[in-house]
Order: C-alpha cells, then structure tokens, then sequence
C-alpha cells in the first residue's frame, strides 16, 4: 500500500479515462493515492505501469507515481479520507441510464466508511444521482445515519470535462464544478480539487452540478445537429457547406461548428438522453438534435451507395474509407459513425471490395472483422488511383496531407472537409 497506513488519503474507484488520469495527477500532487478497479486484467495491466489506452503523458506519468510509491493499485478497494468514483454510467436499451456499476461501487466502498469521509461522484449521471448515492450508502450501513446527519459523512458531484485527446492539459486547466450535497461537502471538495486544478473552482449544489455536465454536452450535440442539418440543405441547394459556416462564423455572434458523418464517443451521444429524460416534460429540441446526430450516418452510407451505382454497381468498383475512429488525432472507436458508416456499406455491398485507412486505430473493429471484403490497414495506400469511390469519415491530421488530385479517378464523399 505503498506509503499508507491505515487508509489512503484519496483513493479513485474506476481506473478508466478520467479515474486514472485523476489518480495520476493526485498521486504527482499529494503523494498517496490508491487506484482501484474492478477488473482484474485492467488492474494487473496498470500495477506493471503499462496504460490501459493511449493518451499523451499518460506513460510516463503512470510510471512515475508507481516508482516513487505515490500510486497503489490494491487488489481490493482499501479505506480512504476521499474516495473520487469514476466509473461508467452507460445508456440502457430504453435510453435512461444504467446505474449498475456506480451502485456497485458504492456498495464496495460503504463498508470501508467510519463516518468522516468525503465521496465525491465524477461519472456523469442524471440530476438527482448524488442523492441516491447517499441513501444507497445509508441503506448499505444503516448506523452511519447520525454521520450523515452531522455532515460528517459527505457527497459531492464534481463532473469530468476533459478532451480525450488533451486530457493532461485539461485536467489542470479547467475550471471545475464542485456540487456538494451540503456546503461543507462543497468546501471539502474543492479544496481536494484545488491540489491539482489551476482552473477556477465553482461550487453550486450536487443537482445543478449534475445539470451542468449535462448541459455541457447537450449544448454541443444541438449545436452539432445544427452544422449537420445545414450540411443536408447546402448540399440539395449545390453550395457548399464550409463556406457558408466559414463565411457565417465572420458575423461577431455567430460560430457554427462542424458537420460530419455522425456524433461519436461515449459522452456527446449519450449524455443528452440523460437530461432530455429527467422531467416529465421531456427535451423537445435535445431529442430532435440527437435524431439528427443520428440519423447521419445513414444519410453518408446512402450517399456512397449512390457513388458506387454511378460506378457500375456493387462489385464494379473499390472504395477507399478514410478514418473509423469516432473523431479525429484519437484512436477511440467507441460509439464511431464511421463504424456505422462502414457496417451500413459493408452489408448493403457485399462484392464490393473496400479499403479502410486509419493510421490510428489498432485495428479493425470487432463488429466490422466479420465482413471478408473490407480490409484494413494503418498506412495510406501509394497508389490511390484504382478506387472508383472514397469517403472521408474522420479528418486525422495524415489525410489533410492527401490531395484530391490523388484520388483523380474517384468519387469523393468528403464528410469532413477535408478536401
Ligand atoms: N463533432 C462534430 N463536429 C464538431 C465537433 C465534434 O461532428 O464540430 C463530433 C466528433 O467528430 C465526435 C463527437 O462529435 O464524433 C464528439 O466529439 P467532441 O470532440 O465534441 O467531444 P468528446 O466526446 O471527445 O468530449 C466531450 C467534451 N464536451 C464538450 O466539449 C462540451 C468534453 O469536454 C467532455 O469532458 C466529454 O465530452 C465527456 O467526457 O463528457
């Protein structure tokens, strides 16, 4: 347990993309931290100092906390002052969230508690979540009750908003929103987050803080939808979208962002319903934004399938895909549209031989390797002549280099504005 005695003074449950980059940047400002997660690969993967999934610094900082004893990764949740829980808070099947793991995460740590610690939830959740972490953790131990009372005992929301990507930079950068179920709890928690945060600190209650990283990502999906919605008219009305957006953002109140193949990742996609679903008034313009969001891919696959009946049909022509991660300079493809893009074409055209780029995914993934006619490589092809069609789906920074002199005898569907 590295240089704890009998607790830690913070541990992180849940040692994924925020929890381990939160236990490293603890362990390099306080010293002792212990990271605990459930599964056990993960763990073991982590304890040699090898991180689970690419992110710049993340190496060298796991392996210093663990050299210098600032890090432990115990095989069981150990007792902390602080427990920080990072765990995944999925969408169901009927769009509401599925609180399984934080449940039982919560039960794990309720019997490490004495009465005097701070628990503070990172995972985004719907409004009102905190408050049932309290009363899982008093139906979990029923005699802390009094501790709860005397706000000795206490919760905090404090939601993640780092950028895969930059999520070094952005964890010490930004500004934080701390929630506490009481005033003492939000003063507790914002000094844990002052260790590490140069960002401005703001406290509010557990709900609105809960609201707010709602609202963070529900802004951006909407306004997402928006760009998208626009990228359909243009293109009916033949003008191009990218300068209508690079024209429109020179007016001083306006900055439309990006279109593309779909919203991606396991936060902008998700995190709506969350919000949309929360009151019995439901979120007319949330859902609407999401059914656009969602909707794209199925208007991209439809514009290749169009490309490759004006190449001869299927099996007459190949078509060359460029990028499946779900943005672009990572190599995430959780919740990809290129994916849904790639799966939509792939049975639709079933002789048609496809090449799909990404110089940074791993490879190929799973739900798409069971299709024998679509090929992956890392590496751009140095003949890019032979394809009759090629679609942009991700805008990594290696396919900006490619020309559309290069792809001369093609068909490009360029979702990215790449071109
Ligand atoms: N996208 C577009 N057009 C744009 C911007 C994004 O099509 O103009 C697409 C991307 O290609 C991708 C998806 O949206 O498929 C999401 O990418 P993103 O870069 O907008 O967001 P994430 O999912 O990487 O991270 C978001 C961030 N939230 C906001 O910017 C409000 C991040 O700060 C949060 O911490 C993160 O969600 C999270 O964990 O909730």
């Amino acid at each position: 347990m590295g240089n704890f005695i009998d607790r830690a003074r913070a541990c992180v449950v849940g040692l994924g993309y925020i929890g381990l980059p939160t236990a490293l940047v603890l362990a390099e400002t306080t010293g002792c931290v212990a990271g605990y997660e459930i599964d056990v690969r993960k763990r073991e993967q982590i304890a040699k100092g090898d991180p689970p999934f690419v992110e710049g610094g993340i190496d060298l900082a796991l392996r210093s906390a663990l050299d210098r004893g600032a890090l432990s990764v115990p095989d069981e949740l150990p007792a902390a002052e602080i427990f920080i829980v990072a765990v995944p808070t999925p969408l169901g099947s009927d769009k509401t969230v599925d609180l399984t793991a934080l449940q039982s995460a919560i039960k794990q740590l309720s019997g490490k508690l004495s009465g005097d610690e701070l628990i503070v939830v990172e995972s985004t959740c719907p409004p009102g979540t905190t408050e049932s972490v309290r009363d899982w953790v008093l139906e979990f131990r029923p005699d802390l009750s009094a501790k709860v009372r005397e706000d000795t005992l206490q919760f905090a929301y404090c939601p993640e908003r780092v950028l895969p990507g930059r999520i070094f930079e952005e964890i010490r950068l930004n500004p934080r929103i701390v929630g506490g179920l009481t005033p003492l709890a939000s003063t507790r928690a914002s000094k844990l987050y002052k260790t590490f945060c140069n960002g401005e600190i703001l406290t509010t209650t557990a709900k609105t803080a809960e609201v707010v990283k709602l609202a963070e990502n529900a802004y951006r999906d909407v306004n997402i939808a928006f760009a998208n919605e626009l990228e359909t008219i243009s293109r009916e009305l033949g003008i191009n979208v990218w300068e209508v957006i690079s024209l429109a953002n020179h007016h001083p109140r306006v900055e439309i962002l990006k279109p593309g193949p779909g919203v991606g990742g396991h936060c902008i996609a998700v995190d709506p319903w969350f919000l949309a679903n929360s009151t019995e008034a439901g979120g007319y313009l949330i859902e609407t934004a999401r059914s656009v969001n969602g909707d794209k891919p199925k208007e991209v696959a439809q514009r290749v399938h169009d490309a490759v009946r004006a190449a001869g049909g299927d099996g007459e022509t190949s078509v060359l895909v460029l990028g499946i991660t779900f943005k672009e300079n990572v190599d995430d493809v959780r919740e990809s549209p290129a994916v849904e893009v790639v799966r939509l074409l792939a049975s639709e055209l079933q002789n048609t031989r496809f090449v799909v780029v990404d110089p940074l995914a791993t490879q190929m993934p799973g739900e798409l390797s069971i299709y024998p006619h679509l090929e992956f490589t890392r590496e751009i092809p140095r003949d890019l002549g032979g394809f009759g069609v090629a679609v942009c789906l991700v805008g990594h920074d290696q396919f900006r280099k490619l020309t559309a002199g290069e792809l001369a005898n093609a068909a490009i569907i360029d979702t990215r504005g790449i071109f």
